[in-house]
C-alpha cells in the first residue's frame, strides 16, 4: 500500500506569531502611471490645495458677474419642485446611517489590507509587471525569482486590518463578513426608503438637478453657503452625491467584488472578459476612492454647514439647536474609535476564531460558487506573457534527485479510501488521455493570469482507483514545504475533483511544466482560488475527514494563514 507523508504535516497555532510570520516590508508611496511616467500621488495634496484655493477665487470672481447671479437666482440650489420630506430623520434611518459607517470602517480597512497583498493595479487580465497603472511597491526585480508573496507590503497598523503583512486570509474574513452585514443593512435601507417618503431626499425627479447642483457648488466654493434645509430636503449637489453613492457606487462595489472570484469570473463568458479580474479590481478600487472622497467631503460639510443642526438631524432626530445630537454623535464615534483600535490586536491574538466565525457566517454562501460548473476557456492569444509564481520551491534531497533525473523515476502514489490504491509512473500518467485547457488563474492575493495547461483529468484518476463510498475528500501532499516549514498540503471535496476542468497538469503553455510552476505534477481546479492548486504533488490520499491532518483546517494555508478551505469566491 503506497504511503503518504502524513507525519510531515505540522500543526499550527491559532494566533499570528510575529516571530515566524512574513517579516515587515515597506513598499513605496502610492504611484500613478500616466503614459510612461510614474507620479507620486502625494503630489495630489499640494495640487489639491492649490486647486481648491483657485476654485474659491474663481467662483468669487464669477459671482461678480450679473449673469451668474441671475443663474443662481433662477437655480437657487434646491429643486423648486422637490417635495418636503415630512418624516424627518426617523430612528431606523439614524441607526442605518450609523451601522453603515461602522461597517464601512471594517470593510475599507480590510479592503486596503487585501490590496496590500498584491500592491499593484492593472486593467489587463494578465497582471504583467510594468503594465500597472497604480502601485505602492517598487518595480518587480528582474534578476531573481520574485513571487507574489515576496511582493506583499506592510501597511500602517491602524490603516490595514489586521495591519501586518500578508494577512489577506484574515482580512478577507473581515471584509466579507462586514460586506454581508453591510448588504443586509443596505437592503433594508432600500426597502424602507421606498416604503416611506425618505426616497425623495435622494432621488432627483427632474433634470433641473444638474444646473441646481452647479449653482450649489458655486455657492459653496465662493464661501457663501446656501441655507441648510437638510431637515426637509437636500440641495441638488447633496442629492446627486448621495444618489450616486447609494444607487451607483454601492452596487458597483458589490458587482466588481464578485467579478474577482474565480467561480464567477471563470463562468461568465463575455462578462468575465469585459470585467476581467484586474479591471474589476481596478474599478473596485476606484469605487473605494469615491467612497473615501465622499466621506471626506461629507464629514467636512457636516462640520462647516452647521454642526449642531446636522448632528441633531442625523444622530438625534430633531430639528433643533441644542447639543443633544453632538453628544449622541460623540458617543457613536467613541464606539467606532474603540472598535477601530481593538480590531487588529484582537485578530492577531484570535486568528483561528476570526477564521471560524468567518467560515460560519460565509462558508456556505461562498461554497454556492462551486455549484456552478465553470467553463470559460480562453484562446491561445490570451495566454499571459508572464505568470506570477508563488510558493517555496521544494528543497528535499528526494526532490533534487527526481528533478535531476528529469522525473523519470517519479511515481504518483494514490491511496486511502479507494478500492485500488496505485502508484503511477510519470510515463503512465503521460500515456493517459490528455486534456488541454486555457484558463484564467485567480490568486487570492489579487493577481491573475491565463495559461494553457495539459495533463490528465482528475476524474480519470478517480475512475482508475475507484474511491470507496466513504471517501469525501481528496488530500494532496506536496514535495514542497509551506512558508513556516512542514509539508504543504491541500484538501478538496471529491465532488470538485470530478469537475471537467480539474486536472493534474504536467504541461504549461505547450511545454513540459517547469519546476517553478509545479513539476512533476500540479493541480488545476478552475473554480477555486490559486492556493488550492497545489504544486509539486507527491501523493494523493482519499479520506473521510481532514480534521486530523495538520491543524485540521483543510490545507497548509488554511492551517497557517487562516484561509478558508473552500474558496470559489
Ligand atoms: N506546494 C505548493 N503549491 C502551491 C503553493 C505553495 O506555496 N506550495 N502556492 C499556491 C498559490 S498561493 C498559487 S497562487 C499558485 C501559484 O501557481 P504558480 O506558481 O504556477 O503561478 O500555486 C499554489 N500552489
Ligand atoms: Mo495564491
Amino acid at each position: 500500500m503506497p504511503d503518504v507523508p502524513e507525519d510531515q504535516l505540522t500543526s499550527a497555532d491559532g494566533r499570528v506569531h510575529l516571530s515566524h510570520w512574513a517579516p515587515p516590508q515597506f513598499g513605496i508611496a502610492p504611484h500613478l502611471r500616466i503614459g510612461k511616467r510614474w507620479f507620486n500621488v502625494l503630489w495630489l495634496i499640494p495640487v489639491g490645495a492649490v486647486l481648491l484655493i483657485a476654485g474659491i477665487v474663481i467662483s468669487q470672481e464669477l459671482r461678480q458677474i450679473p449673469a451668474v447671479e441671475q443663474f443662481i437666482a433662477l437655480y437657487p440650489g434646491t429643486l423648486s419642485s422637490a417635495p418636503a420630506v415630512n418624516s424627518g430623520f426617523p430612528v431606523w434611518l439614524r441607526w442605518q446611517h450609523f451601522l453603515n459607517l461602522f461597517f464601512m470602517m471594517f470593510i475599507i480597512r480590510a479592503g486596503l489590507q487585501i490590496l496590500a497583498d498584491h500592491p499593484r493595479l492593472y486593467w489587463r487580465r494578465d497582471s504583467t509587471p510594468g503594465t500597472e497603472w497604480f502601485r505602492f511597491q517598487h518595480e518587480v526585480p528582474k534578476d531573481r525569482i520574485w513571487t507574489a508573496k515576496d511582493d506583499s507590503v506592510t501597511l500602517p497598523k491602524l490603516v490595514g486590518l489586521p495591519g501586518i503583512r500578508h494577512t489577506v486570509g484574515l482580512a478577507r474574513w473581515w471584509h466579507f463578513s462586514f460586506d454581508l452585514f453591510w448588504l443586509i443593512n443596505g437592503a433594508i435601507f432600500y426597502v424602507l426608503l421606498f416604503m416611506t417618503d425618505q426616497w425623495q431626499r435622494l432621488v432627483p425627479m427632474s433634470w433641473e438637478v444638474v444646473p441646481n447642483a452647479f449653482s450649489t457648488l458655486l455657492q459653496y466654493l465662493s464661501l457663501h453657503f446656501p441655507a441648510n434645509e437638510g431637515w426637509l430636503r437636500y440641495n441638488s449637489l447633496q442629492q446627486l452625491a448621495y444618489f450616486l453613492t447609494v444607487f451607483i457606487a454601492a452596487p458597483l462595489a458589490v458587482f466588481t467584488g464578485l467579478m474577482q472570484a474565480p467561480a464567477i469570473g471563470n463562468k461568465l463568458g463575455w462578462l468575465g472578459r469585459v470585467f476581467n479580474r484586474q479591471a474589476a479590481r481596478s474599478i473596485h478600487f476606484l469605487v473605494l476612492l469615491w467612497f473615501l472622497s465622499f466621506i471626506c467631503v461629507h464629514v467636512s460639510m457636516v462640520f462647516v454647514t452647521g454642526l449642531r443642526a446636522n448632528l441633531n438631524h442625523m444622530f438625534y432626530g430633531m430639528n433643533s439647536k441644542g447639543s443633544q445630537g453632538l453628544w449622541v454623535a460623540a458617543a457613536a464615534m467613541t464606539v467606532v474609535f474603540i472598535a477601530w483600535i481593538w480590531a487588529s490586536p484582537f485578530t492577531l491574538r484570535n486568528a483561528r476564531l476570526v477564521q471560524r466565525v468567518g467560515e460560519t457566517l460565509l462558508g456556505r454562501i461562498k461554497a454556492l460558487g462551486e455549484w456552478w460548473d465553470v467553463s470559460t476557456q480562453y484562446s491561445e492569444a490570451d495566454i499571459s506573457p508572464r505568470f506570477w509564481p508563488n510558493g517555496k520551491l521544494p528543497i528535499s534531497e528526494e526532490f533534487n534527485l527526481l528533478e535531476n533525473g528529469r522525473f523519470l523515476s517519479y511515481k504518483l502514489r494514490v491511496s486511502g479510501l479507494v478500492e485500488e490504491p496505485r502508484e503511477f509512473t510519470y510515463a503512465e500518467i503521460q500515456a493517459m488521455p490528455k486534456q488541454e485547457q486555457i484558463t484564467c488563474h485567480y490568486c487570492i492575493q489579487g493577481w491573475s493570469g491565463v495559461a494553457k495547461w495539459g495533463g490528465v483529468p482528475m476524474r480519470h484518476i478517480l475512475e482508475l482507483v475507484k474511491p470507496k463510498p466513504g471517501a469525501k475528500y481528496v488530500v494532496f501532499y506536496s514535495f514542497g514545504e509551506g512558508a513556516e516549514g512542514g509539508r504543504y498540503y491541500d484538501v478538496h471535496r471529491i465532488h470538485n475533483m470530478r469537475h471537467e476542468l480539474s486536472l493534474l497538469a504536467y504541461e504549461m503553455n505547450g511545454q513540459p511544466l517547469s519546476v517553478l510552476h509545479g513539476a512533476p505534477l500540479r493541480l488545476r481546479c478552475e473554480n477555486e482560488l490559486g492556493f488550492k492548486m497545489i504544486k509539486w504533488i507527491e501523493a494523493i490520499e482519499f479520506v473521510e475527514s481532514f480534521s486530523l491532518l495538520g491543524a485540521g483546517q483543510g490545507g497548509y494555508n488554511e492551517d497557517h494563514e487562516f484561509f478558508g478551505y473552500r474558496m470559489p469566491i
